[in-house]
């Protein structure tokens, strides 16, 4: 792994090679981070968007980035928390995993991850935190793709909880 980096802010306006976006199985846009991303790259993305015909959970999609910066999209679709006893961790362990897996098979050098399902999905911050962090790691440290990796945080409670875990390893 080359490097992992923190920041905290809006994901629409990093310069990368792909940034990824917290979706809906549908894959039609919403609100949150899903609605800013369609918002900055255009109508043309909810067009290529429509012809992939959804996306189950835990899975993820490639789609060009259209007005972004960044050159693509990986859509990926998070689990919504039910209590934790719906396969919740495993199914988020998997949506990292299969975003990841995308930018290697595409040789993208960077990639930029929201804290996939702590907004409307309602997942514990500290929990959704720890499985991210750690499955970047584990998956960077076994490929040569993505060589960097960026934790987006857009809210001050995700950036403190990712500054202290990031901070020991
Ligand atoms: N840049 C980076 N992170 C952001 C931004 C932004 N511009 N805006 C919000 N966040 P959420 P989910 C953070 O609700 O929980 C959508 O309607 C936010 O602070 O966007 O996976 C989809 O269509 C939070 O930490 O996604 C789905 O229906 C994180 O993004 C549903 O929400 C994720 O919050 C998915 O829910």
């Amino acid at each position: 792994m080359e490097e992992i980096e923190l920041i905290k802010g809006d994901i629409t306006q990093l310069e990368v090679d792909a940034i990824v976006n917290a979706a809906n199985e549908t894959l039609l846009g919403g609100g949150g981070v899903d609605g800013a991303i369609h918002r900055a790259a255009g109508p043309l993305l909810l067009g290529e968007c429509r012809s992939i015909g959804g996306c189950p959970t835990g899975e993820a999609r490639l789609t060009k980035g259209y007005e972004l910066k960044a050159h693509f999209v990986i859509h990926t679709v998070g689990p919504i928390w039910q209590g934790g006893n719906h396969k919740e961790t495993e199914l988020l362990r998997s949506a990292y995993i299969n975003s990841l897996e995308l930018a290697a098979i595409h040789e993208l050098d960077s990639v930029a991850f929201p804290n996939i399902s702590t907004g409307v999905y309602r997942f514990p911050k500290r929990i959704a935190a720890q499985i991210a962090i750690k499955t970047v790691t584990d998956f960077c440290y076994r490929n040569t793709f993505p060589k960097r990796v960026v934790f987006v945080c857009f809210d001050e409670e995700n950036y403190q909880i990712y500054r202290e875990l990031l901070n020991r390893v």
